[in-house]
């Protein structure tokens, strides 16, 4: 379906391997390219936008836009459009998906089930988190945020949030949220999850300081970049027994993931799953095949990233 719609649009070339391109493919391809759609492993930077003279729009096929040079971008005269919106309540699913397998030990009990292992019920057997009555924290009200507090208040539970612009006193009620400061935020959650886009002032943001904060009995729930988390400080805590568990759909260094990591029992992994549906994955193509064909017709992009890029 969007497919089509972008071959009824212009001339499409698909990257032709099941993988993604390498830095030299990638620079090759751009050689007489007007339009890229790059997703999120391809790595965009200076180099590669200065080897593309013909690039003048890059119509991001997912939200973050981390990998992406978007200075450079900019000073070239490269406009840049991603897909907000479209997949906040699948993300938010997959987050939910990960706070509820790690507090109720699913992954866990799977696993000791396909082992043989399951010889009896015990009442001590595999216990885990509350939902209801216990507290999320959620940092980075934005689409997402906002998707885990629907979810959120359909498990009883009470929402306190921390964002770099506090919402007004009436967004605050209408979605029945609490704000605190980032570090009151960490010691009082029972599920910590993140909601904030990658940028330098959110690298590591959850390091060893941070989860020394956290209760032992709490979990964190990561569904936005890897490298906002220490994935080494991560795995040391949870060895540890300074937080009961984590979720986890990113990592910093991704498809690799720590080693430690593999190892543990106390954390749920998975491959970065967040917009990972049908439906998701079409209306962000379809978002993509819309910024597209406003830069066809000359007319305003609908989700301009770079909003101070030229318009010749
Ligand atoms: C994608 C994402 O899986 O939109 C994003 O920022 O992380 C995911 O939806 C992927 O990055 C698509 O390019």
């Amino acid at each position: 379906m969007v497919l089509e719609r972008l071959r009824s649009l212009c001339q499409v070339h698909i990257n032709p391997n099941d993988r993604t391109a390498t830095r030299e493919e990638l620079i090759e391809a751009l050689r007489d390219v007007v339009i890229l759609v790059p997703s999120g492993p391809d790595d965009i930077d200076a180099e590669v936008l200065e080897s593309a003279p013909k690039l003048k729009l890059i119509a991001n096929f997912g939200v973050g836009y981390n990998n992406i040079a978007v200075e450079t971008a900019t000073r070239l005269g490269i406009a840049l459009t991603n897909t907000p919106g479209v997949l906040a309540d699948a993300t938010a699913d997959i987050a939910w998906a990960l706070l509820m397998n790690a507090a109720r030990r699913i992954g866990e009990g799977e696993r000791m089930i396909r082992a043989g292992e399951w010889k009896c019920w015990g009442p001590l057997q595999l216990l885990g988190g509350d939902m209801a009555g216990s507290t999320l924290g959620i940092i980075g009200m934005g689409n997402i945020g906002k998707a885990m507090v629907r979810r959120a208040k359909g498990f009883t539970m009470r929402v306190i949030y921390w964002n770099r612009t506090r919402l007004s006193p009436e967004q605050e009620k209408d979605l029945g949220i609490e704000f605190f400061e980032r570090d009151d935020l960490i010691r009082e959650a029972d599920y910590l999850s993140l909601h904030v886009a990658l940028t330098a002032e959110t690298t590591h943001l959850i390091s060893s300081r941070e989860l020394e904060l956290m209760k032992p009995s709490a979990y964190l729930i990561n569904t936005t970049r890897g490298p906002v988390v220490d994935e080494k400080a991560l795995v040391d805590a949870l060895r540890e027994g300074k937080i009961a568990g984590a979720g986890l759909d990113v990592f910093e260094n991704e498809p690799e993931v720590e080693a430690g990591l593999m190892e543990l029992e106390n954390v749920v992994l998975t491959p970065h799953l967040g917009s990972a549906t049908i439906g998701t994955r079409t209306r962000m193509g379809m978002m993509v095949a819309d910024n597209i064909e406003a830069f066809l017709k000359g007319q305003p992009y609908p989700n301009l990233v770079n909003t101070d890029v030229s318009k010749d």
